[in-house]
């Protein structure tokens, strides 16, 4: 009987203005319920105003929701053996235990304060703690499905154990020069900073973004859709070099089209773009066959990364033909105000075709297939080297510096240049005056100071023109100040549908 009313019990049992702790032991309920009595099935915590601790013991629980509890700072869900899903929001929350459970994902989770995680003895295959970059403690050990782990946001991590995993590399290029790591025997560790250019892709679902980052990296290590339904669930990075000169691709998950919710399809772009908190030197925004509806899709017009900003028209078969580029730029701008506001503010339109070279089509006999193939790869190499060339020409030392404001599910710009310089000293106060110093800092310095470049700020101020000013004042009226007095300039994400 007590397989359906899990929730009924709960929240018969517990009041949402009073509890302070809510403690639930499987002994607990068999010593009220008796018998072989246990609570199965979902279970949501919701809007408990007082709560500061949760601990649920070997509970026979699948699902678990835990939102809106403003005081909660620790979750202990010990031996829930049963539990597939965890769902948190809980802005407070510093520590969290989810081990040995069923778990394969953790990417629902909204912590950003989160100092401690046990998600020991899961099946979680990928995990990425750029979102909560307060962290200090993380054991994901014996966790033998993990292959992929991003602390690349995380300067605080002091302790890391994932033995018994099945990682072979992990980047620790943030993390603090004494961490601690207990880790498999042939994993290699990443500890020394690489000057890498990072190349942020992001566009619609189904524009060819994936392709794009093999076509980049010169791999197949992107999983590329067959049908335009998107395959990418997580960010995924890739290094490569060209001419001397390193690089990192970071292939994000698409917007539209794609059946995650709002929220998570926002967080795992965040992911993405915290997993690169040194900054990213271009962001290649990459538009299939229908440029208009999908730039439209993106709502990306008020944006001001434009300046570090490279459209990719993918699926041009005529992309060798400079004309017939040139026209069609003519046309897409002609077409749209806002598409010749957008086209005009990039750093330019690279036209390339990567078609596919995995192909599954039977109607064709074999020779037909790898003519095919062959030919499919030429393009590709014709298009790695146009991107190439170009990336090289337009990859200055500056960087952008993105924010993502959660809350609105806007990906947001902090509109802050950065010379190598500035980085370093950047990096000195992370790790010598600590990141709540940085953001009492952050707070101090006014909105103005925020919107004007670093290094120019005296020259800036002395040679605006009545027009810039008028464009700062605009500026200023349109940003928004979040809670950590960070100025956010919107780039809307339009509809994630
Ligand atoms: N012909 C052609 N097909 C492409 C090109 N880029 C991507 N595709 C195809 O478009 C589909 C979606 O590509 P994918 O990279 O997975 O898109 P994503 O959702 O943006 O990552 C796949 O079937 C690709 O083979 C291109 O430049 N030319
Ligand atoms: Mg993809």
């Amino acid at each position: 009987m007590f397989k359906t009313n899990t929730q009924v019990w709960f929240d018969k049992n517990y009041f949402k203005d009073k509890e302070e702790n809510i403690d639930i032991k499987k002994e607990d309920i068999r010593n009220v319920l008796g018998g072989r009595s246990n609570l199965y099935g979902s279970l949501k915590i919701e809007g408990f105003t007082k709560l500061i601790s949760i601990n649920l013991t070997k509970l026979k629980l699948t699902s678990l929701e835990i939102i809106d509890c403003p005081q909660l700072t620790e979750v202990e869900l010990s031996e829930l053996i049963k539990l597939e899903s965890l769902f948190v929001k809980c802005p407070r929350l510093t520590k969290l235990d989810c081990s040995r459970s069923q778990l394969i994902e953790l990417t629902d989770l909204d912590v950003s304060n989160l100092i401690e995680l046990n998600c020991s003895n899961t099946s979680i295959k990928k995990l990425s703690l750029n979102l909560c970059p307060d962290i200090i403690r993380l054991n994901c050990s014996n966790n033998n499905k993990l292959i992929n782990l991003d602390v690349s946001n995380c300067f605080k991590l002091k302790f890391l154990d994932c033995s018994q995993s099945k990682l072979t590399k992990l980047d620790l290029r943030n993390c603090p020069e004494s961490i601690e790591v207990i880790k498999p025997p042939d994993c290699v560790i990443t500890r020394k900073r690489e000057k890498e250019k990072n190349i942020l892709i992001i566009g619609c679902t189904g524009s060819g973004k994936s392709t794009l980052a093999n076509v980049l990296t010169g791999t197949e290590d992107f999983k590329e859709s067959e049908y335009d339904v998107s395959k990418t669930k997580c960010f995924q990075k890739g290094v490569f070099e060209w001419e001397g000169t390193k690089y990192c691709a970071i292939d994000t998950i698409g917007v539209g089209n794609t059946k995650l919710s709002i929220k998570l399809a926002s967080n795992r772009i965040a992911e993405g773009v915290y997993s690169i908190p040194e900054g990213i030197s271009q962001v290649l925004l990459v538009v299939g066959k229908n440029f208009t509806d999908e730039i439209n899709t993106l709502g990306l017009f008020e944006s001001d990364i434009f300046g570090y900003t490279t459209i990719v028209r993918t699926k041009f078969s005529n992309f060798k033909n400079r004309d017939i580029c040139e026209k069609n730029k003519e046309k897409l701008c002609g077409e749209s105000e806002t598409n010749a506001i957008i086209i005009k503010s990039c750093k330019g339109i690279i036209y390339v075709d990567n078609p596919p070279i995995k192909i599954l089509d039977d109607s064709d006999d074999d020779d037909d297939k790898e003519a095919n193939i062959r030919i499919n790869k030429k393009k590709r190499e014709k298009s790695r080297i146009i991107l190439l060339d170009h990336l090289k020409e337009v990859c200055q030392e500056e960087v952008l510096h993105m924010g993502f404001n959660v809350s609105t599910n806007n990906v947001t710009l902090t509109n802050k240049v950065n010379t190598q310089s500035e980085k370093l000293k950047e990096k000195e106060e992370r790790n010598e005056i600590g990141w709540e110093k940085r953001r009492e800092k952050l707070k101090s310095k006014s909105i103005e100071e925020l919107l004007v470049k670093p290094e120019n700020n005296s020259k800036v101020e002395s040679e605006v023109s009545q027009f810039q000013q008028d464009e700062k004042q605009n500026k200023l009226e349109n940003s928004r100040v979040d809670q950590d007095n960070h100025v956010l300039l919107p780039l809307k994400m339009g509809s994630f549908i």
